[in-house]
């Protein structure tokens, strides 16, 4: 049995569909969140490209958060049935990074022109995120509950893994509005080894 170690900050964010995708298929992992007062000269110089989540694999280590979680679904049967559900599955996990980019860009904006940042925070969020969401909303609805094939596969995963962290950079429940994606949450939210996994992870807002 290989052993498992996911690294990264001590929040959930790109680290989290690993490790639901990783506790899903009930596979032990050493769940490593290293202090943020660490990370700019005692770790991130260790770490393949500089950046986080990174997966070790008996002693191999790899980054990438979406080519890891496309990994570990080829392991645990997470992927779609055909090449062509996959190019769906990848085309929805890109869309969803997509928006989180578009979130992201006015979150992490410094501040020295505010005014500026707060016209990009609504347009992002009057306009581009309700433009994401209705697209993926009906994707969901079109597919039985799911993102794609009618069926769990990775792509919920990774929507359901950071959706606490758009929810925070957002300031608001971003799905609230959404009938089908917030009933996907709460789909994969109720799977038995989720629901262990989130009764056990350390607590954290995203
Ligand atoms: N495309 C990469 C992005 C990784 C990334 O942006 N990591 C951030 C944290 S979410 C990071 O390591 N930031 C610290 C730094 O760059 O110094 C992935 O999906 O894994």
């Amino acid at each position: 049995m290989p052993s498992y170690k996911v690294t990264y900050f001590p929040v959930k964010a790109l680290a989290e569909p690993i490790r639901m995708i990783l506790s899903y298929a009930g596979q032990e992992f050493e769940d490593d969140r290293f202090d943020r007062e660490d990370w700019p000269t005692k770790i991130k110089p260790t770490m393949p490209f500089g950046q986080v989540p990174v997966l070790e694999v008996d002693g191999k280590r790899i980054n990438q958060s979406t080519a890891i979680c496309r990994y570990l679904a080829k392991q645990y049967g997470l992927v779609g049935k055909d090449d062509w559900e996959n190019l769906e599955i990848d085309s929805t996990v890109d869309t969803i990074h997509d928006m989180r980019s578009k979130i992201a860009g006015f979150f992490y904006e410094d501040d020295t022109n505010a005014e500026a940042k707060a016209k990009k925070k609504e347009v992002a969020l009057k306009e581009t995120v309700p433009f994401y969401l209705e697209r993926l909303d009906a994707q969901v609805k079109k597919n039985n509950g799911y993102f794609v094939g009618g069926k769990l596969t990775w792509a919920d995963f990774v929507f359901v893994g950071i959706i606490d962290y758009l929810n925070a950079m957002a300031g608001y429940n971003i799905i609230d509005k959404y009938d089908n994606l917030k009933s996907l949450n709460e789909k994969v939210l109720a799977l038995p080894k989720i629901k262990e996994w989130v009764a056990k992870r350390p607590v954290t807002e995203f």
